[in-house]
């Protein structure tokens, strides 16, 4: 394959597309040799046929604020690949979203959900709209016109949406009245959902437990563990929340979190309490941290500035793509980090990656460490097709099983020759080589 040839080919085709043309570049290049070794892909134009998404949806929609205003946004739905199942994955509601976006979200979500296991396809969708400072009832109506659109091409067996930024239990819950309106069936097209409607236990913990979880199997290796390592984490959503969560269970030590306004530096380490605080402060509606120092004022605030310049043993970006960059990256290292585990979608940019794997600090990409959130939406329809539920412990134990699974694939694909792990290789391998496999039976389609 000439994987630059594809790319300058793709450039051509979807200028200006640049988070997507990085979420594609990354994976060709770490795909190249296998590639290259089973001419039967290339005879497929396996490729070729992966990085087009199958069919994008793009729609208007209009709806009224409080006062009477009425506004206009643009939601889309990218259904990428269901080669191996459904369409799966989330809905992103930030001004920030445009076809780039969501066309390399979507893509990731391709190999991320053939990592898990689980028969998902990859898709992605969401609106440049903006819930932050929204009341509850702009926040339906934007769904509901949202969905409006929305559900003439999603289904239970077709495509399944779910959470992203911006889109928490309260949107999915909007979302899903109207779906089951317009559908007339109450059947789980969504996941993310209430526990007393057809919600799985430990979903909204999933994505963070999911990338601790991971983050122990690579410690692990190292015959080590969580206690008394110092974490920075960034965000402080639903995300970094869970991860909060866990890795103070598992003995280690939180002391960063991160908003657009800058980060919180708790030397102490975030406990119970302030952990809690965490879900108050992201129901607050703005999309500001500094509010944490107020009610503990031990913490630190430095506004305009990201945690990756406080020494930390290990670093886990939980916000949003691209928010760890080369300099960041060099910031760590010279600080002395020992592991860096992506839990946002793409949080760290190719400079950064290349940092890690040049100073053979191991790094686990977003699409391995990331996917026990999706991996509980599966589990979530699979109780959803059973119409059974699951203990919090039979889906947390599937999780932790899910996610020693991602690791093992990555320590197939990704152990290089000096024994260091590239895991971006070995999950993007792992999951290619399922998802071709799958195309290639499925003959040209
Ligand atoms: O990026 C992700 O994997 C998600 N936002 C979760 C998607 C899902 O379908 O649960």
């Amino acid at each position: 394959m000439k994987v630059q040839g594809i790319l300058t080919n793709l450039e051509t085709k979807h200028p200006g597309e640049k988070e997507y043309l990085q979420a594609v570049h990354e994976v060709l290049e770490s795909i190249e040799t296998i590639y290259n070794e089973n001419p039967q892909y290339e005879a497929a134009k396996i490729i070729e046929r992966l990085v087009e998404p199958d069919r994008i949806l793009t729609f208007r929609v209009s709806w009224m604020d409080d006062a009477g205003n009425v506004h206009v946004n643009l939601g889309y739905r990218v259904q990428f690949n269901n080669a191996i199942g459904p369409y799966k994955g989330g809905i992103r509601l930030h001004p920030s979203v445009n076809l780039s976006i969501l066309k390399f979200l979507g893509f990731e979500q391709i190999f991320k959900n053939a990592l898990t296991t689980l028969p998902m396809g990859g898709g992605k969708g969401g609106s440049d709209f903006n819930p932050k400072g929204k009341s509850d009832a702009e926040i339906m109506r934007f769904c509901q016109a949202f969905m409006l659109e929305l559900w003439r091409i999603i289904g239970p067996s077709a495509d399944v949406p779910a959470g992203d930024i911006g889109t928490g239990g309260r949107e999915i819950g909007f979302l899903y009245g109207m779906y089951k309106k317009l559908q007339h069936e109450n059947s789980g097209v969504l996941t993310g959902k209430g526990l007393n409607w057809g919600g799985s236990l430990i979903r909204p913990e999933a994505t963070g437990f999911g990338a601790t979880y991971f983050t122990k199997e690579m410690l692990k290796l190292d015959g080590d563990t969580f206690k008394d390592k110092v974490v920075c984490l960034s965000g402080f959503g639903n995300v970094t929340w869970g991860v909060a969560l866990k890795v103070i269970e598992l003995g280690g030590k939180v002391i960063t979190i991160s908003g657009p306004d800058g980060y919180v530096l708790d030397e102490k380490g975030l406990d119970a309490e302030k952990i809690n605080y965490l879900l108050a402060l992201r129901a607050s509606n703005n999309d500001i941290v500094s509010p944490y120092v107020e009610v503990f004022p031990e913490a630190k605030f430095i506004p305009g500035k990201k945690p990756w310049e406080v020494p930390c043993d290990i670093a886990m970006p939980s916000a949003i793509q691209n928010e760890l960059d080369g300099i960041d990256a060099e910031n760590l290292i010279k600080n002395g980090v020992k592991y860096v585990v992506e839990v946002s979608n793409m949080g760290c940019t190719p400079e950064a990656i290349y940092a890690f794997h040049n100073g053979k600090i191991p790094f686990a990409p977003g699409k391995a460490a990331n996917a026990g959130g999706v991996a509980v939406s599966g589990l979530e329809m699979s109780q959803n097709a059973m119409k059974l539920n699951w203990t919090k412990e039979e889906v947390d134990a599937k999780l932790h099983q899910i996610m020693s699974s991602i690791h093992e694939a990555c320590l197939k694909y990704g152990t290089e020759d000096d024994g260091y792990i590239n895991y971006v290789k070995g999950a993007n391998i792992a999951g290619f080589i399922k998802v071709a496999d799958a195309m290639l039976d499925q003959g040209v389609i």
